[in-house]
């Protein structure tokens, strides 16, 4: 069985994928908009992962004999003002939502909720590869440049990034 706090603080992390989801979805729109093809695909498979991850919190919460609460998910930012804008806010996303997980395991710990704390280790890892690729994105913009078709080379490359754990 989950204490309230943790299952509230699994509820506000099944929020927060959604919402995850949610910003990818609109920054994969942006793309499409203003011709980054590539970085759309990008975007949109995140937004599917997301989904996933929020999905995955979600069974957790009912197989533990809590209450998953459906999110209301607003305030998207629909809008960026440029393309590097775009992956700078998806890393900011992402260490924020690292640090969510760090602070539900440091409750765990605190509860010895070792089912839990186990259970949020996949998150680990996935965090581990989500921030990695969203910093080797950024880091296109100072390897290619963005004068001349810079930005043009950037989006074809940033579905090409890999990650080996
Ligand atoms: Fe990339 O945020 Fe989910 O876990």
């Amino acid at each position: 069985l989950l204490s309230e706090d943790i299952e509230t603080l699994l509820n506000q992390q099944i929020k927060k994928e959604a919402h995850s989801s949610s910003l990818y979805l609109a920054m994969s729109s942006w793309c499409n908009r203003n011709g980054f093809d590539y970085s759309a695909d990008y975007f949109a498979k995140q937004a599917e992962e997301e989904r996933y991850h929020q999905l995955k919190l979600f069974k957790y919460v009912l197989d533990m004999g809590g209450n998953a609460v459906s999110p209301e998910i607003t305030g998207i930012k629909q809008e960026f003002t440029a393309f590097r804008e775009v992956f700078e806010d998806a890393l900011e996303a992402e260490i924020a939502i690292t640090q969510s997980f760090k602070n539900i395991a440091a409750t765990c710990m605190r509860e010895q909720d070792f089912v839990t704390f186990e259970f949020l280790n996949w998150f680990f890892k996935e965090q581990r590869e989500e921030e990695y690729k969203a910093r080797r994105a950024l880091e296109l913009f100072e390897v290619i440049g963005e004068e001349g078709t810079g930005r043009w080379e950037i989006d074809k490359h940033v579905n090409k990034i890999k990650y080996d754990s």
